[in-house]
């Protein structure tokens, strides 16, 4: 059997088979891509009305692709209190959102209670907002700092109301690249192991790949596959979401950058790949909002949200400091020939608009 006639039969692939992808045409993938994505979604985008909030940007680690952290080359050096946090919400709130995605950096300064109790907070006062907080890097590193296990840690984050993980902090996960690009933070095997103890909970996450930068397509296969691996086990992955490598205002070196068309093809791969994982996510602040909605007719089926603010990747060169207004988002999803599904965080849908 020919690797177009495997991928057609949706049979699953080795990782050299799976590398061969590369070489097919970016149509030949769309196809298929295409095929499994309206299979399973017909024409529906799924999209939610959230806010990220980035409490803090001082952290003790140091990545090199990272423009947040105020370590870097704009440094401004921020930690909110939590009477900051609940008015954010609360205007947040009064805009309908329902999801609130908290992600720090790695503050050692805050003491554990900060992290933790701000959840409980926001739980208390709005018990029917979905508090999706602290990637495997943010668990590994208040593990490290409070000298708590995983287990402890999740149990926290439990108790405070922490409802689902996002997949931050997955970057590559071959060991050399990963050294070179964030060596000293969550190592690879953490990072999965971090996943499998929330999914263990009966808890469901998302998980990224940051591409487009050192790595090479082998790495991206790499890391697709050991996402595969722990889904067969737990299943407890909603959306697998690759990041493209935003590059101002950091200090790693890269050359080239994916053409358009790497991108797309990064895409299908991850749908045609991930046959396990429901959810493939165009992230609009990575991709551009243009490239996202042509990525779901390459096998992409969620656009995140309105996100309201975005401090990480706008930072790093994104045009997504204040999110996009619903309208525009319906609209765009609209005129791209797809229906906007507003869903909720764990994917129930919630409104046809
Ligand atoms: O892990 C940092 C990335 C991630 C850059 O779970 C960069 O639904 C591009 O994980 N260029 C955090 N990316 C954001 C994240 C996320 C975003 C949206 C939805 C979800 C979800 C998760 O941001 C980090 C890192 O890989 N990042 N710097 C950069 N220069």
């Amino acid at each position: 059997m020919t690797l177009e006639e495997k991928i057609f039969n949706q049979e699953r692939l080795t990782f050299e088979e799976a590398v061969a992808l590369y070489d097919l045409d970016l149509f030949t993938l769309g196809k298929v891509a295409n095929k499994i994505r309206r299979e399973k979604f017909a024409n529906k985008s799924y999209f939610n009305i959230n806010r990220h909030i980035n409490p803090t940007n001082i952290c003790k680690d140091v990545c090199q692709f990272c423009a947040y952290s105020s370590s870097r080359k704009n440094p401004n050096p921020y930690t909110m209190s939590h009477e900051e946090i609940m008015a954010d919400v609360a205007k947040a709130v009064e805009k309908d959102i329902k999801e609130v995605h908290i992600v720090s950096a790695h503050n050692p300064d805050t003491g554990l209670e900060w992290y933790m109790d701000i959840f409980k907070k926001i739980k208390d006062t709005y018990p029917q907002l979905h508090v999706k907080a602290l990637t495997a890097a943010e668990i590994h590193f208040l593990s490290q700092e409070y000298n708590l296990t995983y287990e402890e840690i999740i149990a926290k984050m439990l108790e405070s109301g922490v409802d689902s993980m996002p997949g931050g902090g997955a970057e590559i996960f071959d060991e050399k690249v990963r050294k070179k690009i964030c060596g000293g933070k969550v190592t690879s095997q953490q990072w999965l192991d971090i996943h499998q103890l929330w999914h263990q909970q009966g808890k469901q996450s998302n998980a990224t790949m940051l591409f487009g930068h050192v790595e090479t397509r082998e790495h991206r296969i790499d890391h697709m596959l050991r996402l595969r691996d722990l889904q067969d086990k737990t299943g407890g992955f909603n959306a697998f979401i690759p990041l493209v490598y935003q590059k101002e205002n950091n200090y790693l070196k890269v050359k080239e950058f994916p053409t358009g068309q790497e991108i797309l093809k990064t895409f299908a791969i991850a749908r045609i790949l991930l046959n396990n994982i429901p959810h493939i996510k165009a992230y609009w602040v990575t991709s551009t909002m243009k490239l996202a909605l042509l990525a779901q007719e390459f096998g992409a089926d969620d656009l995140d949200g309105t996100i309201q603010k975005e401090s990480i990747q706008s930072a790093a060169g994104a045009a997504s400091a204040n999110g996009m207004p619903l309208q525009t988002f319906i609209d765009v999803i609209k005129n791209s020939g797809f229906v906007p599904v507003e869903r909720d965080s764990v994917y129930n849908e919630i409104k046809v608009w």
